[in-house]
């Protein structure tokens, strides 16, 4: 197995982190964090580079010493280096630094000035109030550490899964459970059918013949670790990859009120029994019951009809409003997959990308696209070999040519153009002039502060030729926080110069959030779905992008590439 760049980046850090713990010198610990970031970033695989013995020191943040140590992560999957750190410092540390709002740096201070190295060490010197005297801690500081570690006991910061990690657990699972003898329904509930970005256990649900031997067939699954429980109507088992699985089974007379149950959130199952109650109606995972009658439970359907509500789409229930929406007959006409028509943000191997740029034309084409847009790097990111100026050209030359060969899909000429830390683009506007559409990004210095981040991102926005604004906060879910930046400001530039927000869609950034998306709807900004494919197979990420797009309330009207080329052309010409 090859080894991912982000899994590269994690060793760089967890040394990093121990480094801190013990004390070592800041400039050094900065260097591996860089180092690790550069690394995640990199839009080449790096295990395929060191197979091919390239020179790794070119690497921003690398030089000939860091270079070698990808080297050996890369062929051994080990840091010597950080063995010997972890050898040395009490493994404990490590759990420490972890509890949340603690992180590496405290961690050290705790371990170095009161020599504390197990979390009953923490939590008896947190009691006795010898923290929040330590430089840099306080009495809060030392509370969240106490209420930490109780959440902890309690079995609470669980792991979480990427959403398209989790559907390729669960696929197969289901698939398996299906072919059971006797069962008919089998569907996965909670977060993962709400489609949230991650999620932490899956909540499947099954209706069967009587006799079907489907818990027995669940606990035997390939990929089972350990069985938590096993009963006739609910098990649960931990999988191989450490996720949770709950599976129940419903009668089919309570199977819609169980799916609405585990559907969740929680707090639109709340909601919904509220108004349940004001009309002297039980409502639980078997029914709606109005004294001791069922009158509802079947479908879905029929359970929100008994609080006179239509059927509420599950990415909307978070009680965000879709309560209030539904009683006033406003729910969103959501966007769906086959209203897609294009794909705005596309790699070739022109730069970093994998698949040539006829070939990704044709698989946007066999998608049922009507137009995509090749958008390689800029010169700024030298590392992805981004274009100048002449290449730009040299490209627009290339897509003229194939437009004129291909039927039935027209290629947009585009850039991903960096947006550098003034603010400038990084070609000039004689050359943007020519293309399509101009989707720009920051892709370094994401530790400017808020308002530094939001000046250099609206001076962009105010180029006439910027067209996107592509993965507008730069988080990678699990791995980088969004960089810090006043939304509302960039909302609002984007509605005043018709800029176009990008939701991406690679399951890995989502970014924009579904909160954002939502945010962008109500700011009258038009959200485009991208899916940053540097891979005909990547042009498959769509659908995390629809699904994003749906938790924030999108309708097809307010994305970009839902337009009819026809009408897109139109729009774009007009910019
Ligand atoms: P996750 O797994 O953390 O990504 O999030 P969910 O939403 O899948 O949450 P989970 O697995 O704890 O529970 C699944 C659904 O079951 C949840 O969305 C609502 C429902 N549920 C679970 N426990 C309770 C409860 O104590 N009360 C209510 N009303 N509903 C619950
Ligand atoms: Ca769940
Ligand atoms: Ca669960």
């Amino acid at each position: 197995m090859p080894i991912h760049n982000a899994e590269v980046g994690e060793v760089f850090n967890e040394y990093a982190d121990l480094l801190e713990i013990e004390g070592a010198n800041e400039f050094r610990v900065r260097a591996y964090r860089t180092a690790a970031r550069n690394i995640a970033d990199f839009p080449r695989s790096i295990s395929d580079m060191v197979q091919q013995k390239e020179n790794l020191s070119g690497l921003p943040g690398l030089g000939k010493d860091l270079a070698g140590k990808v080297a050996e992560i890369v062929n051994t999957g080990k840091l010597t280096q950080l063995e010997e750190l972890k050898k040395k410092l009490p493994v404990e540390l490590i759990a420490i630094s972890k509890l949340a709002g603690l992180g590496p740096k405290k961690t050290g201070i705790i371990y170095q000035k009161l020599g504390i190295t197990s979390i009953e060490g923490l939590e008896e010197a947190a009691s006795a109030k010898r923290i929040r005297d330590l430089p840099g801690f306080g009495a809060k500081t030392e509370q969240k550490i106490l209420e930490e570690i109780g959440r902890k006991a309690k079995g609470g910061g669980e792991k979480r899964y990427k959403l398209s990690v989790a559907m390729e657990i669960a696929q197969p699972l289901m698939e398996y459970l299906k072919n059971t003898k006797g069962v008919k329904k089998v569907e996965a509930a909670g977060s993962y059918r709400r489609k949230k970005e991650t999620i932490g256990d899956l909540d499947i649900l099954v209706t069967h013949k009587k006799g079907a031997q489907v818990m027995e067939r669940f606990v035997e699954y390939e990929d089972v670790e350990r069985i938590i429980s096993k009963g006739e109507k609910r098990s649960s088992v931990v999988l191989r990859f450490g996720m949770q699985v709950d599976l129940r089974a419903f009668a089919e007379s309570s199977y819609g009120a169980a799916l609405h149950y585990f559907t969740g959130s929680q707090a639109h199952n709340i909601a919904v029994r509220k108004i349940g109650v004001k009309k002297n109606l039980k409502i639980n995972e078997y029914g709606v019951f109005k004294e001791k009658n069922k009158i509802a439970g079947r479908s879905e359907d029929e359970v929100y009809s008994t609080v006179e509500l239509p059927y509420i789409e599950p990415e909307l229930r978070e009680n965000n409003g879709e309560i209030e929406a539904a009683k006033k007959g406003n729910l969103p006409d959501l966007v769906t997959l086959e209203n897609i028509k294009g794909d705005f943000h596309i790699h070739t191997k022109t730069t970093d990308g994998r698949s040539t740029l006829e070939e990704m034309a044709r698989a946007a084409k066999d998608r049922g696209y009507e137009y995509i847009a090749i958008t390689e790097h800029s010169k700024h990111v030298s590392v992805a070999k981004g274009l100048d100026r002449k290449r730009l050209a040299e490209q627009i030359d290339t897509i003229d040519h194939l437009n004129e060969k291909l039927d039935g899909i027209t290629v947009l000429k585009g850039i991903e153009l960096d947006i550098l830390e003034d603010g400038s683009l990084d070609l000039p506007d004689d050359i943007l002039r020519k293309l399509d559409l101009v989707v720009c990004a920051v892709h370094y210095k994401f530790n400017l502060s808020a308002e530094k981040q939001t000046e250099r991102i609206l001076r962009g926005i105010d180029n006439p030729y910027f067209t996107i604004l592509a993965h507008p906060t730069g988080r990678m879910i699990g791995e980088r926080e969004p960089y810090p930046l006043k939304m509302e400001k960039i909302m609002k530039a984007a509605r005043d110069t018709g800029t176009v927000l990008e939701l991406n869609a690679q399951p890995a950034r989502l970014d924009l959030t579904d909160v954002h998306a939502k945010m962008a709807k109500e700011n009258g900004v038009m959200v485009a779905i991208s899916t940053d494919a540097h891979s005909v197979n990547e042009m498959q990420f769509m659908q995390f992008g629809v699904y994003q797009a749906r938790r924030g309330w999108l309708e097809a009207e307010g994305v970009l590439n839902t337009r009819r080329w026809k009408d897109l052309k139109k729009i774009l010409k007009k910019r």
